[in-house]
């Protein structure tokens, strides 16, 4: 397939979002709560993209610890915790429904640009494309033939990129997805050194807490899921933050005889689960639950359990909807 032709958008759409543009005196750019690194990764592009296009424009993220690990991308010190603008266009990253943004924005104009097929379809302008395997190569390919992409919006889109393709080893990821960070790299995105800031900076709390949530794995169903849970203890013990505990879940995914892993973390406000899977549809589990997300990469959060009665309901569910290969 040649180049951006499997992620198009039409004149109309360009032509909507230019003129919702000039209507504007400004943009404000959100991405969802608890941000990973598609959703600030993309908010931080687009920011970094209209600033330099001279354009009025803010970035904001209701939750208040981001994820530090991001910190190298151009804007991450701009992010707010509240909106300013009161008249301006919104800009949604990564975001499925409008809950999720976290700010009430009722009578606002939105621009809705995801990936999740769960999107509700909330805004005035939907740049919805299921098939992108990261919200920024919804934004890279709509973007870039209206506007050129500046260095720092190319590496955040990057970042963006290898963090929802697990570092290009989901299911989704084709020859197209490399074409994206071909050109990415192109545009002056360094992909060691992306990729080392990334992973290479840990912090002792983040293995600490790791540690623990490892030494927590559970086994079901013939091994085939995989049950972590940390809980505010963990949190406190380790004096690791929430955000520390992106990707953890993958480790319990990475055992031979997984085919589901599930993550339970314990809030202050209830549960949080993310659901991963090596091809079982982890979504419409996470649907039930009133979440959403992707095929392999789902998740909800919960006040109704505690979290050995959300562990068996969980399990009944993946049993009951059939969705192990192996029984
Ligand atoms: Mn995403």
């Amino acid at each position: 397939m040649s180049r951006g032709e499997r992620l198009s958008f039409s004149r109309e759409e360009r032509k909507r979002f230019q003129s919702l543009l000039s209507e504007h005196r400004s943009v404000t750019v959100l991405s969802h709560l608890h941000p990973d690194a598609d959703a600030l990764g993309t908010s931080l592009g687009i920011y970094t993209l209209l600033k330099k296009e001279g354009i009025r424009v803010e970035i904001a993220n209701a939750t208040s610890d981001l994820p530090r690990h991001l910190d190298f991308l151009e804007g991450f010190d701009r992010v707010k915790k509240k909106i300013d603008f009161d008249d301006s266009l919104i800009i949604a990253c990564d975001c499925g429904s409008l809950d999720r943004l976290g700010f009430d924005l009722s009578g606002r104009e939105i621009v809705n640009i995801d990936h999740h097929p769960s999107n509700t379809e909330y805004g005035i302008l939907n740049l919805v494309r299921p098939d992108a395997v990261s919200s920024s190569e919804v934004a890279f390919r709509f973007f870039a033939p209206i506007f050129p992409i500046p260095r720092p919006t190319a590496e955040a889109f990057y970042a963006a990129l290898l963090s929802d393709t697990r570092y290009f080893t989901t299911g989704n990821v084709t020859a197209e997805s490399f074409e994206v960070a071909r050109e990415l790299i192109e545009l002056g995105a360094e992909p060691g050194v992306i990729a080392q800031a990334m992973l290479q900076r840990r912090s002792l709390a983040s293995l600490r807490v790791l540690g623990r949530a490892l030494a927590s794995l559970r086994l079901y169903s013939d091994a085939q899921v995989a049950v972590l849970t940390v809980t505010r203890e963990d949190l406190a013990a380790t004096g690791a933050r929430y955000d520390n505990l992106d990707g953890v879940v993958d480790y319990a995914r990475s055992l031979v005889t997984v085919e589901i892993a599930v993550m339970i973390v314990e809030r202050r406000d209830g549960l949080k689960v993310s659901l991963r899977s090596k091809g079982a549809d982890v979504m419409q589990i996470a649907q039930d639950f009133g979440g959403g997300g992707h095929r392999e990469a789902a998740g909800f959060e919960t006040t109704e359990y505690t979290i050995e009665a959300l562990l068996e309901a969980l399990l009944e569910a993946i049993k009951n909807k059939g969705v192990l290969t192996k029984r």
